[in-house]
């Protein structure tokens, strides 16, 4: 007998949200899910539960006794852990997955990008005379870049940090997104930056920063994604939708 729906999506991205709301309009029963990183997220249109889950088995079990019919991780793409927990979660519970994810930016014409694997490949990369280093990844991996001091760092971070980040010379913006080109761009002109460090996040509440770097001439060094187990992916709502309310009759 086929059972209601229940629906559990693994957000804290623009994607997420945007599901939230389309399964809200639609009446479909859906529990929203994020880590706690921020003190105060986004309201959104569907009950959420705040927190991990502890680990693998924990998700496999909340799966169960919540009695999940669908798994959506539309987490961001470096979100690597959540990601691969998923999988192993939704293989062990017997729950379908499915990804919603966004494409990966690529270069357009007039960008400067220089493209790193990984955080500490761009810490590598930071060797040398000091610059003015726009550092617009956030607030959990700042502390990797102690190891390049000289630089004079303009920090964002969704929330005030409680202890000074670890770097001698910085300015700390507190703003959450999406952003803007306009103001991007102004922020990078007010601080003399020159050189941009970004992760390809991809989607658009993170694409501003690129759009004022290419306004301006300036390189990026751009973090690839961390590589990911293979999983049913799709990049738009719709086919989330469908794949989500028009399950494939299998004919048994
Ligand atoms: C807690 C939920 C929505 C989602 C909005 C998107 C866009 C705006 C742009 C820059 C880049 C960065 C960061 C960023 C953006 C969206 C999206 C996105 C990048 C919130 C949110 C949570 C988080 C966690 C936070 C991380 C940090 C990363 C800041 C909510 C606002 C840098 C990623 O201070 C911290 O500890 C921040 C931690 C993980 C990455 C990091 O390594 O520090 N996102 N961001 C989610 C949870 O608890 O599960 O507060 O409402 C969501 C959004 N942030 O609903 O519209 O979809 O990506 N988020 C990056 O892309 O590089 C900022 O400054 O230019
Ligand atoms: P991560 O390193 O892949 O995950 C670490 C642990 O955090 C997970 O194992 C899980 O804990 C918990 N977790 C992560 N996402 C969760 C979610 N949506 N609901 C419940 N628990 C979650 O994740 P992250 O990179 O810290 O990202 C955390 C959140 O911020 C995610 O919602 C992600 O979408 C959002 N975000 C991240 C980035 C980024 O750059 N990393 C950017 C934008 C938004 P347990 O093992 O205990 O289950």
């Amino acid at each position: 007998m086929a059972k209601f729906p229940h629906i559990l999506i693994l957000g804290g991205t623009t994607e997420a949200s945007a599901l939230a709301r389309a399964l809200a309009e639609r009446s479909v029963m859906a529990t929203l899910s994020l880590a706690g990183r921020t003190e105060h997220p986004a309201a959104q249109p569907l009950p959420v539960r705040i927190g991990g889950f502890g680990g693998v088995t924990g998700l496999a079990q909340y799966l169960r006794d919540a009695g999940i019919t669908h798994l959506v991780d539309a987490t961001h793409p470096f979100a690597a852990q959540m990601s691969a927990h998923a999988i192993a979660a939704a293989r062990e519970a017997a729950v379908p997955l499915i990804a919603l994810t966004r494409p990966a930016w690529s270069p357009q014409p007039g960008d400067r990008w220089t493209s790193v694997a990984d955080i500490p490949a761009a810490v590598a990369a930071l060797a040398g005379p000091a610059r003015r280093v726009m550092l617009a990844l956030g607030r959990m991996h700042v502390a990797a870049f102690a190891a390049q001091p000289q630089h004079h760092y303009l920090l964002r971070f969704v929330d005030a940090p409680t202890e000074p980040p670890p770097l001698p010379h910085h300015s700390l913006i507190v703003d959450r997104g999406p952003f803007t080109a306009t103001d991007d761009e102004r922020l990078m002109r007010d601080h003399a930056i020159d050189l941009v460090i970004a992760k390809n996040a991809g989607g658009t509440g993170a694409v501003a920063k690129l759009i004022a770097a290419r306004a301006l001439g300036l390189p990026v060094l751009m973090i690839d994604r961390p590589a990911l187990p293979p999983r049913r992916e799709v990049h738009a709502i719709a086919d989330a939708l469908h794949w989500l309310l028009h399950p494939v009759d299998l004919g048994v």
